[in-house]
């Protein structure tokens, strides 16, 4: 199957900003090619915390997690790239940073399983469904990328 352009969600955690890894991170999806496209920080409520992690709102850790993803600003980044959505979460790594690969966001920089510094949606229906949670329409920046050609070539 050729690869199709996408767009993800990427979060950066309360405990990305309190430990100065923002520009860190954010270096690295720069680095990798892929086209920011619209990014803020935001005070996560736990209304908004309940809506973004529905899934696991009746698991155990759950009140830990929306303690947590409250507790400071996040930084939130819209990221367009060809199979992006795949690509962003093998950056990230396993959950765990104690389980990650070495050379993963996750695993160079977290010995936790909840302060694990970013999140990032693990499917198209996921990546729709949190965007419109943190972003309106209008705040995509759509830009010609200037470098495509010395990232990829014409066909890929
Ligand atoms: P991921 O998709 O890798 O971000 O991880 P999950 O959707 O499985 O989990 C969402 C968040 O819940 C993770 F960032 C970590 C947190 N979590 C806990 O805090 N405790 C657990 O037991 C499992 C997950």
């Amino acid at each position: 199957m050729s690869d199709s352009m996408q767009r993800t969600l990427v979060l950066l955690k309360p405990d990305a900003v309190q430990r100065r890894l923002i520009g860190e991170l954010i270096a690295r999806f720069e680095a990798k090619g892929l086209n920011i496209v619209a990014m803020k920080m935001l005070q996560v409520t736990p209304e908004l915390a309940k809506q973004h992690y529905a899934e696991h709102v009746e698991k155990p850790f759950y009140p830990s997690l929306e303690s947590f993803i409250t507790s400071a600003p996040i930084v939130a980044l819209a990221i367009d790239g060809l199979d992006v959505i795949q690509v962003v979460r093998d950056m990230l790594g396993a959950t765990s940073g104690l389980k990650a690969a070495a050379g993963t966001i996750r695993g160079d920089f977290s010995s936790s399983r909840q302060m694990n510094l970013v999140h990032a949606s693990d499917g198209p229906d996921a990546a729709q469904r949190e965007l419109a949670l943190y972003f309106d329409e209008s705040e995509f920046c759509d830009y010609q990328p200037v470098l495509v050609p010395f990232l990829r070539a014409g066909d890929e």
